[in-house]
């Protein structure tokens, strides 16, 4: 019986290394699977796939009532192929919260509150006792630091960080050196013109009776913008707005540098800094809780 695994549409880290991880055990273990993907691979998982030198699951946009099927970081249909509820769907390994998909027979399901499908994954190649190979190891690992954001993020538990230890050692990793170059990877604004940069998160406010305009992005890559650092200010003065932020959010140190026109006291009480181009403003990461709030009161 030909199996396929994939994860959910617009596939993350996570969602492209169970299905690879997940299909290597399958196979180890006498199935016939296969590894597939239900949209193109992004910049970060690209990065792991060529660090280990692992093809990328092949892509597909629906299933059918011929398909057997696994589903890994996802249980809803909605955010599954198309034609799940008519395909054999056998099994469901996952991390999310229960999103009501619902069969006429039997089947597996392991959910388990951790921070990536692939500590589970990983857990059952231990239970089975396969080997995990190299490349698998680079594979389950880059998933967890990817989805765990290098264990800071909240949903992190301990069964994650023992496997990212252990997954470490196998795949002769630096963890943190190799998680920054990960996320750098998937972050990069390579290619991208400074006003490509500026708009592409941007909101238009009225604060009052001044125009302001905020931009954000996330990136790891803030070298990138701080080398066009006067093209930046350049572009952002020739706005039209009163004030116009552009907010480099790294999600790692928690804080946005900011990049703006207008009035450095206004900047300065906002966000209790020592206002100046490319101040790093710390805990700054939401626009929406944050940036607008904090300005609307200083302005
Ligand atoms: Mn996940």
């Amino acid at each position: 019986m030909d199996i396929l695994i994939f994860g959910h549409k617009n596939p993350d880290t996570d969602s492209i290394c169970s299905s690879l991880s997940l299909t290597y055990l399958k196979n180890k273990l006498g199935y016939k699977a296969t590894a597939c993907a239900l949209g193109e691979i992004r910049k970060e998982a690209q990065f792991a796939l060529d660090y280990f030198k692992v093809e990328a699951p092949k892509i597909i946009d629906g299933v059918g009532s011929d398909d057997n099927v696994i589903i890994v970081d996802h249980n809803e249909f909605g955010q599954s192929a198309d034609g799940l509820e008519k395909a054999n769907l056998l099994e469901i390994i996952d991390h999310h919260k229960l999103g009501g998909i619902s069969t006429s027979v039997p089947i597996s399901v392991r959910l388990m509150t951790v921070g990536c499908t692939c500590t589970i994954i990983y857990n059952m190649f231990k239970e089975n006792k396969v080997e995990v190979p190299y490349e698998i190891a680079g594979l389950l690992l880059s998933a967890i630091l990817s989805d765990t954001l290098l264990f800071k993020s909240p949903t992190t538990t301990e069964l994650d960080k023992i496997a990212g230890e252990e997954l470490s050692k196998i795949a002769k990793l630096d963890m943190e050196k190799y998680a920054m170059d990960m996320f750098k990877a998937g972050t990069s604004l390579d290619g991208l013109s400074v006003e490509e940069i500026v708009n592409m998160d941007f909101k238009e406010f009225d604060m009052s009776g001044k125009k302001v305009g905020i931009g954000q992005v996330f990136t790891m890559d803030i070298d990138c913008i701080f080398a066009k650092k006067d093209d930046f200010l350049n572009y952002i003065n020739s706005t039209n707005y009163d004030m116009l932020i552009l907010a480099i959010t790294d999600i790692i140190k928690e804080g946005s540098y900011l990049i703006y026109k207008g009035e450095d006291t206004v900047i300065s009480k906002a966000f209790d800094v020592n206002a100046g181009q490319g101040v790093f403003a710390e805990g700054v990461v939401s626009r929406k809780k944050q940036l607008v709030p904090n300005l609307t009161d200083a302005i």
